[in-house]
């Protein structure tokens, strides 16, 4: 592992999926910086366009690129359309990382996630637990196209010397999430029905899966400043944990954001509903060693997430 002093002041910085949660957080982060933040819509350029994205670069000149577009979705998502899992991701990704190879791109942060680890991997999961085991089936789709996401930068790096790195967030939440059910990931969407069924004056809240897997939690702002850590200060081909180290059960969630809401009710586990990977905490050592430390709690994250919630979304 080396340590790379990267300086991003004067550099033009293109955050691919500026939009997306974690996309935003990494744009309103960057905005304390001296830097150009270069982004484009969907609109004007779709990544899964190889000669667009070649055009793009070619036109912008991005110094650093933040891979952070993505095609993303919680359990549901992920099992009921694997091939849009697979494919965009794949062609996004190696579109994104091909044209930065090629334009001379001096530093690539690729977002990864914690869902390429083996469903049954030894917890807390170190790096070197990747493809060492069969993976979670909700999400093998994802999974795959991440790890080679990971295993393209590691050969870019190696075959032709380029700065290219790989960060692999846990489930993240915050600010401009996904709050629709179908598609959602579990923490906004156990706040999204929760909401609901608040306003409804139910007494109950519906809670896929038995609620005892496990899941890591960090807030999405935590996640940006990590990704911007690594991003100055980390130059090698593995790639690095981004998690808390500390997980919840769905069930402990679920009360979490019932209490944040103020729901009185009782939790409705729905069996039909898949578990998915019983547990996927990260061992995060390598970041920490490099001296960064998450902020948020999950407590704080969920009430102020809520609050984001009441003013941009609930209806
Ligand atoms: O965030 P999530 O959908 O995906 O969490 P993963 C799924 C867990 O939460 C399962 C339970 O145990 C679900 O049964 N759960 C309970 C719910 N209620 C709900 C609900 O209303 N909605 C959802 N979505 N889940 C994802 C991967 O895995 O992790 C992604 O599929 C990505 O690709 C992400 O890697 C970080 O945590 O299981």
């Amino acid at each position: 592992m080396t340590h790379g002093a990267f300086d991003l002041r004067g550099k033009r910085v293109y955050v691919a999926g500026h939009r997306g949660m974690v996309g935003s957080a990494l744009v309103r982060q960057l905005a304390h910086e001296d830097c150009e933040i270069i982004t484009t819509s969907r609109a004007q350029l779709d990544l899964r366009d190889q000669s667009g994205v070649q055009g793009f670069f070619c036109d912008r000149k991005p110094q650093v690129v933040i891979m952070a577009a993505a095609q993303v979705g919680g359990i549901y998502a992920n099992d009921s359309q694997p091939a849009d899992f697979i494919y965009d991701n794949v062609v996004m990704q190696t579109n994104v990382i091909g044209a930065a190879f090629k334009h001379g791109v001096e530093k690539l942060t690729f977002l990864g996630s914690s869902c390429i680890y083996p469903r049954l991997a030894p917890q807390p999961m170190r790096e070197e637990a990747l493809l060492t085991g069969p993976l979670e089936p909700t999400n093998e789709w994802y999974a795959i196209a991440k790890i080679a996401g990971v295993k393209m930068c590691q050969a870019f790096r190696r075959q032709h010397g380029v700065d290219f790195i790989s960060a692999m967030p846990t489930n993240l939440y915050g600010p401009f999430d996904n709050f629709d059910l179908a598609s959602s990931h579990v923490l906004p969407a156990l706040m999204a029905k929760a909401h609901q069924a608040k306003i409804a004056g139910a007494d109950q809240l519906s809670v896929w899966g038995s609620g005892a897997p496990m899941r890591e939690f960090m807030h999405v702002e935590d996640c940006a400043k990590a990704i911007l850590f690594l991003t100055r200060n980390y130059s090698g081909e593995m790639h690095i944990n981004v998690g808390t180290g500390e997980e919840v059960s769905i069930k402990c969630l679920a009360e979490t954001i019932a209490e944040a809401v103020e729901l009185k009710a009782k939790l409705a586990f729905d069996s039909s509903k898949p578990d998915g990977t019983p547990r996927k905490l990260m061992d995060s050592s390598r970041l920490l060693g490099m001296g960064w430390r998450p902020d948020v709690t999950l407590a704080d994250g969920v009430a102020s997430t809520y609050q984001w919630y009441l003013k941009n979304v609930s209806a």
